[in-house]
């Protein structure tokens, strides 16, 4: 649905401030300046011009086009929010806004960023582009879109409180010596911290500036002594801080980075993450400049004994949800009030902070769109005979979740085509929950374990396999992953990831079965000559048995799944009583 505002007298209000500021292109992204994957409405630039609400995109405004830039889960969502009198969508996958730029710029003319909200990677990207037009890139003092967005809502100033050691397993100051110990290795004098997963890790601090992470959008700079400077409002802070963290007013970061760079500082950045005028300011007053990965995505990678503990005991409260909320579930609901009523049986868990993202409740066709999004009136009523999608998750304060169940809803039978589809997506899912891999290999070198038996059968689906997950962070979290593509980050011991392999039938159904999983070491054997890793599944919810068809099914496989319904049947069963318990025990009947 559009929303309704005067997009065509907002984008000629824009325009007027490009010609002032001298640029003929302006590019307008999603992000903010933390580059998360929720911006909070201060933010939201690029819905209030374009009224497009996906998560990622980037608009490219020039005198007479604007051009909405997404990528495939939001080219049809993108067309119907965005008038397409005044928006040309283009398929990100297709052309790039750096392609764009090289393509259609012409030699003399200027290209406007704001370099908030551009990193110093994206930049660079951009300027390449910008050269190869003979054009040029222009930083400009001052968002055009700010400028004229009056009614533009104030951004947060919430609260933050502690993440308290029973949860975070290591206090912040073993977490600074470590990190501070990688500066020192790599002969920097400090490091810019622009994630707030990263800040958040760190200071063990968590907050609500975001909508489903507890994050603070804050930087920091981490010294070499293990000290810290937080650029943060004093009233904000619902804790003492320890002494070695200096609280600095926001408005003082650039002074502050000024002044490093005046002393001619070595300082760690991460390019792919840091705001460009953080970086530039850093060049310009003359600081060296080392970039190079974020050094705590690995280390918040990895869960300590204290996370991992934390995250077995989640599941168990979100299994038992789940398992509540199935146990209920009938044809003749809406796919809103499922997604409500999953939310409802969530907040009920001791621990619980809210879903750790919005629940995809797609009943029949609207499970073959992956980010689907029921909307109140507009969303499908669950009948007999159809798939049900369900894929949510939530945080705790001793872990995030994240998981996805295809359930038919009766009474009758679901296909032999859905049962077919069903079975190859669980012998994936199964594939990579049993692999056993040699220290050192990549997420994407396990991706096909999740695909083969979909390849075989001339199918396969258009999304990664796995991702990673934070610890009462985010629900989408590196370096970890499991994909075709940017899959190379090595698992380790104490990662967290999904697995998720599916099955879309366009206009038809949708079949998704995922679980989190926690990377160990692998049982030894006498023969063993390396060491190996292995996963556990964390999630804890019974995959539905009336889907599988169980003459394609090995016997080892038909062994994994009886033992992992088993598994969850013994921690939950004493928990649940009346209808859900009686639900659990037919549901994880043997098959
Ligand atoms: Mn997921």
């Amino acid at each position: 649905m559009r929303v309704e505002a005067n997009f065509s007298k907002r984008l000629a209000q824009v325009r007027r401030r490009m010609d002032k500021a001298g640029v003929n292109a302006f590019l307008v992204p999603s992000a903010d300046a933390f580059q998360g994957e929720y911006v909070p409405a201060s933010d939201r630039r690029l819905t209030w011009i374009s009224g497009f609400t996906g998560s990622m995109g980037n608009l490219l405004i020039t005198k007479r086009q604007a051009c909405l830039f997404v990528d495939g889960r939001y080219t049809l969502q993108a067309g119907k929010e965005a008038d397409p009198a005044l928006f040309t969508i283009i398929p990100s996958a297709l052309q790039s806004p750096a392609e764009w730029v090289e393509r259609h710029l012409k030699p003399g003319q200027t290209l406007g960023i704001d370099p908030w909200l551009i990193t110093d990677n994206g930049a660079r990207t951009l300027e390449e582009a910008c050269r190869k037009a003979q054009a040029s890139l222009k930083l400009l003092d001052g968002n055009p879109i700010d400028q004229i967005w009056t009614d533009r809502p104030a951004p947060p100033v919430l609260p933050v409180w502690p993440h308290a050691l029973d949860y975070a397993g290591e206090s912040g100051s073993a977490k600074r010596g470590r990190v501070a110990a990688k500066l020192r290795d790599k002969g920097t004098d400090a490091l810019l911290i622009t994630a707030p997963e990263s800040l958040c890790w760190l200071l063990n601090i968590r907050g609500a500036d975001v909508p489903h992470a507890p994050l603070v959008r804050a930087f920091a700079l981490l010294h070499r002594d293990a000290s810290v400077d937080l650029f943060l409002e004093p009233e904000r802070l619902k804790l003492a801080l320890d002494q070695s963290v200096r609280l600095i007013a926001p408005d003082h970061l650039i002074g502050r980075l000024q002044e490093l760079g005046s002393h001619h500082q070595a300082i760690w950045i991460d390019p792919k993450q840091t705001p460009l005028i953080l970086s530039e300011g850093l060049k310009f007053a003359g600081a060296k400049i080392t970039n190079a990965d974020d050094p705590i995505l690995l280390m918040r990678a990895c869960k300590n004994p204290v996370e991992i503990a934390g995250a077995r005991s989640a599941h168990r409260r979100d299994g038992l949800a789940l398992v509540r909320f199935l146990s209920g579930l009938r044809a003749g609901g809406r796919e809103s009030d499922a997604a409500k009523a999953v939310d409802a049986e969530r907040a009920k868990e001791p621990l619980s902070q809210g879903p750790s993202f919005d629940t995809i409740a797609a009943f029949g066709a609207n499970g073959a769109i992956v980010h689907y999004r029921a909307k109140p009136k507009q969303d499908a009523k669950l009948k007999p005979g159809g798939l049900f999608l369900l894929d949510s998750g939530g945080q705790y304060l001793d872990g995030t979740t994240d998981v996805t169940r295809t359930v038919f809803i009766g009474p009758g039978r679901p296909t032999a085509e859905m049962k077919q589809r069903f079975t190859l997506v669980l012998k994936g899912h199964i594939a990579l929950a049993t692999a056993i891999f040699p220290k050192g290999t990549s997420g994407g070198q396990l991706d096909i374990l999740a695909r083969q038996f979909l390849w075989r059968a001339g199918l396969d689906y258009d999304h990664g396999t796995g991702h990673g997950v934070g610890s009462f962070l985010s629900v989408h979290e590196g370096p970890q992953r499991i994909s075709k593509a940017g899959g190379q980050a090595v698992l380790e011991e104490g990662m967290i990831l999904s697995i998720e392999p599916g099955y879309y039938k366009a206009n038809a159904y949708g079949i998704r079965i995922e679980s989190l999983a926690l990377v160990v070491p692998a049982p030894k054997t006498k023969a063993d000559e390396r060491d190996m890793l292995a996963f556990e599944i964390l999630t804890m919810v019974p995959i539905d048995r009336r889907l599988i068809a169980p003459g394609l099914l090995t016997k080892s496989e038909r062994y994994w799944l009886n033992a992992y319904q088993q598994r969850v049947r013994s921690a939950l069963r004493g928990k649940l009583n009346g209808a859900a318990r009686g639900w659990l025990e037919r549901a994880t009947v043997p098959l």
